[in-house]
């Protein structure tokens, strides 16, 4: 199963689109800060639509309508456990430890989060804390990102950072 996870588009469905595009997911996982419509992102995955998640980020629900966008999620696939969060409520800013507790409260073993804008790839005490960076306003000297991740049914997974192209 390949899942496709990007955070912070900004406005830029263009730049999701294209990511869909390019790896054709199984899935996709928004992690935030989509400040558009979500539709057109659903639209790109297929119809009949396959399996999408968005979460609010802070900039969600301004200017639009958040409808359907949730505030974290837990689910499993392939055999893992996962916490998705925009991450301002677990105040990544400052460190991950927030994240990370929240995410062992849940017995999660992989957490994502967006928000900071910069790819992230580490391990604590088990769980994996992975964040794709943003795809369309990077930061740090990073590049517009997004992360694939490719799962077998046993769990064994290879998680890849790509740069949008
Ligand atoms: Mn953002």
């Amino acid at each position: 199963m390949k899942l496709l996870i990007v955070s912070d588009s900004h406005g830029d469905n263009a730049a999701v689109t294209a990511a869909i595009k390019a790896e054709a997911p199984d899935m996709l996982i928004h992690l935030g800060d989509l400040e558009e419509d979500k539709d057109e992102l659903e639209e790109a995955m297929g119809v009949p639509y396959k399996p999408c998640i968005f979460i609010k980020g802070n900039c969600d629900g301004y200017f639009r309508p958040a409808d359907g966008l949730l505030e974290s999620s837990v689910f499993e696939l392939c055999g893992h456990r996962f916490f998705a969060s925009h991450g301002h409520r677990q105040s990544v800013s400052s460190g991950f430890s927030g994240l990370f507790y929240t995410a062992a409260e849940n017995d999660c073993d992989i957490a994502l989060f967006g928000h900071i804008h910069v790819p992230v790839d580490e391990e604590w005490e088990g769980i994996r804390i992975l964040n794709p960076g943003s795809i369309s306003r990077p930061r740090g000297g990073s590049k517009k990102s997004y992360l694939i991740l490719e799962m077998d049914e046993d769990g064994e997974y290879t998680a890849s950072f790509k740069e949008l192209k």
